[in-house]
């Protein structure tokens, strides 16, 4: 609920500025008091001028000036696809907002910023480790690890991160730190890494339902309610988003069967298919009562295995179609479609060509009303942060990662939520309204961060099951797996001990 803090803040600017355009307008034209003023982005205004967007904005608590003189030394993933550690000023607004968070931050702490590159994805989780571990045998010369979200953790089992809650620069309790870093990552009252507003790559690979605002007027008969609207009454679930779409199908090429070049009511990322359970709720692994890591209750369920079985049942209707081909939304043959933010500008998807309509964002849809909040699953190639135990400087690398991520809150994150939505924040609160719900509700499922130590046992068996030509068989793949699942887990809570 943090960004909400925002939000309010911004619906008040805009309630007192639409009152005030109300009182000048001439008309009583009610598309008038809809209009927003534009305002400058945070630094943009003149010097020493606070602008209306400044103060939306939580501050942090660091101090004004540090005098660290340091180099902040950050190993981060050679493959990253986003930008988001470095760049040079070309105009492109998130190169410029990366570019000037550096400098802003080096200059606040009195630091220099060195990034070495190192190959760490998932073909090259074990060198990233090995070059951390070559690090601690000669002179630690690195102070941050920024690493893919897979590789980090395996560095947290070997000890060699330093628990954030114990650095005072860092506050988990700010809006840029996602609440899933608290109910999720901190396991007997430790944290070892951290994501969010810092990591761009994290806000790209945010998984929502994306649509096409009009082939949805033209094709969807839902009562001039859009998929925004029915989030905001709360009526965004599974079965209602089934209904508008199930029967919507076009055999555009005759042939009987369907294909890419057919016309759908919904297209999905079979790849992110887990959507739908962590859009649940539901996580593989919870905490049980002294802070450990258990197979969660929700995930061990009935309802979770209906969830597999609805899912699985709906993607064989007409009118979904659930492949990896991102060919089918893009030419504007299907009204929805599940995948990664990224592919509204189109720049991870390999053509980089972004999509040419305008395009509604919304979450992955609840299981049913019961549900209380939405939750965004993450595709895997985001940044983890996290701070090497031995730095010789671990209080400036610590204020070093609560400094980025207050900056980015403020600068960077408005600007990739320009490019992704081409609108600004002030001009559009429902859009805002959006993205801020799949920000704030991110889940990490520890299962699935610790994919390599827990091999693959646990962020598979729902994808498998739900595509298998069994949805149906979730409990029982489950409990083929139960064992070798709580023996994997109890190297992983070594770590913790
Ligand atoms: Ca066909």
């Amino acid at each position: 609920m943090k960004n909400f803090v925002r939000l309010i803040a911004l619906m008040l600017v805009l309630i007192t500025v639409t009152g005030m355009f109300a009182a000048c307008a001439t008309t009583n034209d009610p598309e008038t008091t809809t209009e927003a003023p534009t305002t400058n982005a945070p630094g943009e205004g003149g010097e020493g001028q606070v602008t209306e967007e400044e103060t939306l904005y939580v501050p942090d608590d660091l101090d004004e000036k540090y005098d660290f003189g340091e180099t902040m030394t950050v190993l981060y993933w050679e493959e990253w696809r986003m930008t988001e550690f470095f760049a040079e000023e070309s105009g492109d607004i998130i190169e410029d907002a990366i570019f000037h968070r550096n400098i802003k931050v080096a200059d606040r702490l009195g630091i220099e910023f060195e990034f070495i590159a190192q190959p760490g994805d998932s073909t090259n989780h074990t060198a990233y480790v090995q070059q951390a571990e070559n690090d601690w045998a000669a002179d630690n010369e690195y102070d941050i690890y920024a690493g893919y979200s897979r590789t980090i953790p395996l560095l947290t089992i070997k000890k060699m991160t330093a628990n954030l809650l114990e650095q005072d620069a860092f506050n988990v309790n700010k809006p840029w730190w996602p609440e899933a870093l608290t109910t999720e990552c901190t396991i007997k009252d430790q944290l070892y890494f951290c994501t969010g507003d810092i990591s761009t790559s994290m806000l790209w690979y945010m998984i929502a339902f994306m649509y096409n605002k009009e082939l949805y007027e033209n094709h969807i008969n839902n009562g001039g309610k859009t998929p925004m609207d029915m989030v905001d009454a709360d009526e965004w679930t599974l079965q209602n988003f089934l209904a508008l779409v199930q029967d919507l199908y076009i055999d555009t090429n005759s042939d009987g069967q369907k294909d890419v070049t057919d016309f759908y009511g919904a297209t999905i990322y079979s790849t992110d298919i887990d959507s739908f359970m962590i859009g649940a709720g539901i996580t593989s692994l919870e905490k049980d009562e002294e802070g450990g890591l258990r197979i969660s209750e929700k995930w061990n369920s009935q309802r979770c295995a209906d969830i597999c079985e609805t899912v699985g049942n709906a993607m064989n209707l007409q009118g979904i179609l659930c492949n990896t081909d991102r060919s089918t939304f893009k030419t504007q043959q299907s009204v929805f479609h599940m995948d990664r933010v990224f592919n509204i500008p189109g720049t991870d998807s390999g053509d980089g060509v972004p999509l040419e309509f305008t395009v509604g964002v919304v979450p992955v849809p609840k299981f049913d009303e019961t549900q209380v909040d939405y939750k965004t699953n993450l595709g895997n190639p985001f940044t983890i942060y996290a701070l090497n135990a031995q730095s010789k400087s671990l209080e400036a690398a610590a204020t070093t990662l609560e400094a980025m991520g207050s900056e980015n809150y403020r600068s960077v994150t408005p600007a990739v939520f320009e490019v992704a939505m081409k609108v600004r924040y002030t001009d559009d609160p429902q859009v805002a309204e959006m993205f801020d719900i799949l920000k704030e509700n991110v889940s990490f499922d520890v299962g699935k961060l610790y994919y390599y130590t827990m091999e693959k046992t646990t962020s598979q068996v729902f994808s498998n099951t739900c595509l298998s030509g069994n949805p149906a068989g979730f409990l029982s793949a489950l409990k083929t797996s139960t064992r070798v699942i709580n023996n994997k887990l109890k190297t992983l809570m070594a770590a913790y001990e």
